[in-house]
């Protein structure tokens, strides 16, 4: 497939892309001990993710969320705006990466910056994807979820393989630095997940804060609020109306997959995930 921009076995969006950047963020970025990185692949939670890590910061106020782009907020480190305003930023810094674990800062590893990563169903990152980036110019168009189901499988999507990025980031999940969250146990306890989270990041909010952060982080909050909805996005990037809080549910998967497809994917779930304990996935 020659429609991506392929980096080491992975592939990129087809525009804003230099890979110059992504060796430059592996081999030379200065991780700092007080950073904290959002990891996810693509479609796993990382904006509400985003959201919730800023309002703890801001005690539930939403005065921060609500003036300033997520993508200011907690850039993503691997694009050209992104890496410029973190390696201008003083002080603690939020970054947001969909790097796989090959590819992600060197320095990381020997430093005390925290990891968040957050892991959804794949069965539902794959649909969530199909209509996502099917409205976007960052990569060809699939025309077909059973054309994007293939490619999912064989790894022929944005940042590659879910098996191998969630095999290779999974591998760091007892260090101490390293918070393993699912979307799945997110929707079902958001209010025990933040606390989950201040516990990691040393935060303590008092019971109205967190309800703050709670109904400031909700689904409709963030479909309303400019600064994620992505209603600020350029039409060089947006083909349609392209719509970033789509369902937010779980399972969204059963009403778009067939039986056959499912089968196939159950096969390919047990083959490259077999190592690993079945409860870290916390789904049907
Ligand atoms: S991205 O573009 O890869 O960074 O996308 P990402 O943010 O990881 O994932 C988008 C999906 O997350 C859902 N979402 C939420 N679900 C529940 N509650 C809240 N607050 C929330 N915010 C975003 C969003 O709806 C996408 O999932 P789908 O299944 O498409 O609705």
């Amino acid at each position: 497939m020659s429609d991506y921009n392929w980096f080491e076995g992975i592939p990129f969006r087809t525009i804003m892309f230099k890979k110059e950047i992504i060796e430059e963020i592996r081999n030379n970025f200065v991780m700092r001990d007080e950073d904290t990185v959002i990891v996810t692949y693509p479609k796993s939670g990382t904006h509400w993710l985003i959201e919730i890590v800023c309002l703890i910061q801001t005690k539930g106020n939403p005065k921060w969320i609500q003036s300033v782009p997520i993508w200011e907020r907690s850039p993503w480190i691997d694009t050209q705006l992104g890496y410029q305003i973190i390696i201008n930023k003083e002080g603690p810094r939020l970054i947001t990466s969909h790097l796989p674990f090959h590819l992600f800062p060197k320095s990381f590893f020997s430093s005390n910056a925290k990891i968040l990563y957050i892991i959804r169903n794949p069965r539902d990152v794959l649909v969530s994807s199909y209509f996502f980036w099917g409205k976007t110019n960052l990569i060809k168009n699939p025309e077909s979820l059973e054309t994007y189901f293939e490619w999912f499988l064989k790894g022929n999507v944005l940042y590659g393989s879910w098996f191998e990025h969630t095999r290779g980031w999974l591998s760091m999940r007892k260090r101490s630095n390293f918070l393993m969250l699912s979307y799945e146990d997110m929707k079902k306890d958001t209010r025990g997940t933040i606390e989950k989270i201040c516990d990691f990041l040393g935060k303590k909010l008092e019971p109205d804060e967190l309800d703050l952060v709670l109904k400031n982080s909700s689904f409709q909050s963030m479909k309303e609020n400019n600064m994620c909805n992505y209603s600020l996005i350029t039409k060089d990037i947006v083909t349609n109306s392209l719509v970033l809080m789509r369902k937010g549910t779980t399972g969204d998967w059963k009403n778009h997959i067939t039986v056959a497809q499912a089968e196939a994917f159950d096969k390919a779930f047990q083959e490259n995930m077999a190592g690993f304990p079945p409860e870290l996935f916390p789904w049907k």
